[in-house]
């Protein structure tokens, strides 16, 4: 069995200081790279979005962060203006390591967001990271990094869905948690079946 470490968005924007700050974002840092020598590959996405893009709520007259709108694919979180493609913000942290195998960028398209590694959020414009883990033979996968609730969520229960074995390294990953998202996203990745593991 060959496993890979998928290293969530763990870029400026989500740490302190950052557009979207997840809270203590940047503790994570070290133990993720203590982590990688473990593993076979290693593999990192980066939130990666164009000026304007649809999921900000600057793009939509009326709306304020963290509101929702109705998107042709669902129901969509409104966040602050983050990770513009190529701003300081949507540059890894700097003490990160990034000598992985593949660097994913997720979220480029204007009209569609895309929390998980694997599909965007209308669940069917596939990334390419499936065919990636396959041609490679790599079939279980260790999830760390930004957000616990947001993408990591949603990339761990795609994995699972596709039939990877999947573990979500709790210690290594923080929520924005609003309204309850992180208990709700624990429930989702464990009815999925991803183990969350604390250590
Ligand atoms: C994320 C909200 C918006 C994340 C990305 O990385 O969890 N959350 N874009
Ligand atoms: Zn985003």
């Amino acid at each position: 069995m060959s496993q890979a470490l998928i290293v969530i968005d763990v870029q400026n924007d989500f740490c302190p200081g950052g557009a979207l700050a997840v809270s203590e974002g940047d503790q994570i840092v070290p133990l993720i790279n203590a982590m990688m020598p473990d593993f076979d590959s290693v593999i990192l996405t980066q939130d990666w979005h164009p000026v304007g893009h649809s999921s900000f709520a600057s793009s939509h007259d009326g709306k304020i962060p963290f509101e929702t709108t109705e998107m042709p694919y669902g129901t969509q979180v409104l966040w602050p203006d983050h990770c513009v493609q190529g701003s300081p913000g949507a540059a890894f942290h700097p003490d990160l390591r990034t000598d992985g195998d593949l660097i994913i960028r997720k979220g480029f398209r204007p009209a569609i967001d895309s929390y998980s590694a694997f599909f965007e959020n209308d669940q069917t414009t596939p990334t390419g990271l499936e065919g990636y883990l396959r041609t490679r033979g790599i079939d279980s996968l260790v999830m760390v990094g930004l957000a616990t609730d947001f993408c990591v969520h949603f990339s761990a229960v795609d994995a699972a869905r596709l039939g990877f074995v999947v573990e979500v390294r709790l210690s290594a990953c923080r929520a924005i948690d609003m309204d309850g998202s992180l208990d709700a996203a624990s429930e989702a990745m464990r009815n999925s079946g991803v183990r969350l593991s604390l250590d």
